[in-house]
């Protein structure tokens, strides 16, 4: 058997390879956490070198920030900012009128948990999603040009988008359920001492147009006021499922530290999609609420199922075989194993014992299959699709690996002997990713460790601490700490894909470009009177000059400038800040954007390119101007 060390910083020097002997003549610096993988010629192994690419593409949730960012994987190196729900100048994010009107009315976002569109249970490379925990909406980006594409949201009924966005095999639906619970619907008063006779939680399916990605709600399930936490959705066996666990099934309204901590046992909500849309589909006797079909369901058999699962349970995670179900309590050492095959039968056989608000609670002898130990605080859990899972162990900052089934008598005599290994991280981590954990067939090999906390083993920078990553090799029996990084606020969970799986455009093609105001042609551009306080301007940027590059307007008016990059060339973008005017556009080449300002000072204002683009970047500028009325 592997032994299990509490803390692999120092791992044994016997039992590594001859790089380890390298790696002792290194500085230690370059060892980040004094890990022991590394090459040949002593550089650790997520050394990538100048050149050469990363294998990985790694999207990180960025929380509060509202944004995704990009990252390679082994380097860690960051690549990419994708705003989504906040304002980016350095991508024109929040000016261009598009962008304006898909953040709507919210100037911020709380994005957790990013999730990649599949097909057949494996990412086929097209979209990310992500949810906004805050204001309750999800959101695609498009992997094609790592833009937002879509914000969906508020949606209705609906508070605290916590749990989403999970995808399901064949990205037929983006499945969220709510972190809050409130009276429905929104705009209902009723007081929060009635909590349980008159809240609510949602299950919500966002139907997602295989074709076009475009996302709309389809239906919704109502759930006792549980706040659901996090989830995963069902593959194979459990293709058509999804799931949830929620950490206050003692439905308390204050005080949760101690008064959502009561019971020993919570549960975690078996949702069967498929039957949700059936349901829909057949118009089973629905009431709609807000425009969106709600499914009671003590009204319609078959919707939703109550398992007891350990103490205050934060995530829950199906197997690449779609099998085994592991959901881990943070106030109980263990992660429960469910097999979804034992489920299956329970409810055939109505094996419950109990119901709660119609809802029947499957009887937990009957579909568990083992309670391993892995340690204390455990979180989330991955696979590698070698058979194995890791947890994370928010109050011992460790990472557990551990057995799945099917296990031998030895182990189910004493599951300690599921566990084979333990790795310290530091601080106190939160989620953790493998590349394709939540798809069929994982990529395995690196896990990523998402850390709240980092206790000064950073540079100090003041009381506001960035966030760190560790990397931990995964490929060998033990775990190895490879590498250490500080990331921007504040990940908390992430997907990662072999880099060939996605397919970025390198521009945008003019003959692809349909924005009914593109201009082409310096001969085509001009600035146009269209109304009595309205001035419309068809402008193109080139290096290194703007055409026209004179706009002469009237204060008080309207002005509309349709920018087009004509450049064909990668990496040439173009920007457009207005001097004063809090404006500032960033147009990708090829493309086309929109940008609104009021005139409403006179002066003569410069504009000029934000993007360093040429020799003659400097001189790429005009100017604004705007005559007293
Ligand atoms: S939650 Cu943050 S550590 Cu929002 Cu995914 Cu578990
Ligand atoms: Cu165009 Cu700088």
């Amino acid at each position: 058997m592997f032994r299990i060390f509490l803390s692999k910083i120092r791992p044994p020097i016997p039992m590594r390879s001859l790089t380890y002997l390298f790696l002792l003549v290194l500085p230690l610096g370059l060892l980040g956490c004094g890990g022991s993988s590394a090459s040949d010629d002593g550089a650790p192994a997520s050394y990538v070198p100048p050149g050469e690419k990363d294998d990985y593409y790694l999207f990180y949730s960025g929380g509060h920030s509202g944004q995704v960012f990009v990252a390679g994987l082994p380097s860690l190196r960051e690549i990419q900012e994708i705003p989504v729900f906040t304002p980016s100048p350095g991508h024109g994010y929040g000016f261009s009128k598009k962008s304006k009107k898909m953040m709507g009315e919210y100037r911020w976002g709380d994005v957790h948990h990013p999730g990649l569109s599949k097909t057949d249970g494996t990412y086929d490379g097209r979209w990310l999603f992500v949810n906004d925990n805050a204001n309750n909406r999800v959101a695609r980006i498009s992997l094609r040009d790592f833009k937002t594409k879509q914000i969906l949201g508020p949606i209705p009924n609906s508070m605290g988008n916590h749990g989403s966005s999970f995808v399901t095999p064949n990205t037929e639906y983006l499945l969220v359920a709510t972190r809050f619970s409130v009276p429905l619907p929104k705009g209902t008063h009723a007081p929060v001492e009635t909590y349980e006779e008159n809240f609510n939680g949602i299950v919500s399916g966002v139907d997602i147009d295989p074709e076009t990605g475009e996302m709309e709600v389809g239906w919704q399930v109502k759930t006792p006021p549980f706040n659901w936490d996090l989830g995963s959705t069902g593959k194979g066996p459990s293709d058509g499922w999804a799931f949830w666990t929620s950490y206050n099934t003692e439905m308390a309204h204050d005080s949760l530290e101690i008064n959502a901590s009561q019971r020993d046992r919570d549960y975690a909500a078996f949702v069967n999609w498929e039957r949700a849309e059936e349901v829909v589909e057949n118009n089973e006797g629905l009431n709609r609420r807000n425009g969106v079909p709600l499914i009671d369901p003590a009204e319609h058999e078959g919707v939703m199922y109550f398992v007891p699962v350990s103490k205050s349970p934060h995530g829950i995670d199906a197997s690449p075989s779609g099998r085994w179900i592991a959901a881990s309590g943070k106030l109980q050492p263990t992660t429960t194993v469910f097999d979804f095959k034992q489920f299956k039968t329970a409810i055939e056989n109505e094996d419950f014992q109990g119901e709660f608000r119609g809802v029947p609670v499957v009887n937990y002898d009957a579909v568990v299959e083992g309670e391993v130990p892995v340690g204390q605080g455990p979180l989330h859990t991955q696979f590698d699709g070698e058979g194995n899972a890791y947890t994370s162990l928010f109050i011992e900052s460790s990472v557990t690996k551990w057995k799945l089934p099917p296990w031998d008598k030895e182990t189910t005599e004493d599951m300690s002997k599921a566990v084979t290994d333990k790795i310290s991280v530091h601080y106190n981590i939160g989620h953790l990713v493998i590349p394709g954990s939540d798809t069929k067939e994982p990529y395995g090999n690196w896990l990523v460790a998402m850390n709240k906390l980092q206790k000064g083993r950073g540079l100090n920078v003041g009381p506001e601490k960035p966030e760190t990553s560790q990397l931990i090799d995964i490929s060998g029996e033990e775990m190895e700490m490879i590498e250490e990084d500080y990331t921007r606020p504040e990940p908390h969970f992430a997907q990662a894909v072999p880099a060939d799986v996605i397919n970025p455009i390198e521009v945008y093609k003019k003959e692809n470009n349909d924005h009914p105001d593109a201009r082409w042609d310096p001969e085509n551009t001009g600035v146009e009177r269209t109304g009595p306080d309205e001035v419309t301007v068809h402008m193109i940027a080139k290096r290194s000059q703007y055409y026209p590059d004179k706009v002469e307007v009237q204060q008080g008016d309207k002005v509309t400038f349709h920018l087009t990059n004509i450049e064909q060339v990668s990496d040439m973008i173009h920007g457009f800040g207005i001097a004063q005017y809090n404006m500032n556009g960033v147009v990708p080449p090829g493309d086309t954007q929109t940008f609104t300002i009021t005139a409403d000072e006179a002066g003569v204002y410069p504009f000029y390119c934000t993007n360093f683009c040429s020799a003659l970047h400097q001189e790429m500028q005009g100017y604004l101007e705007v005559k007293p009325r």
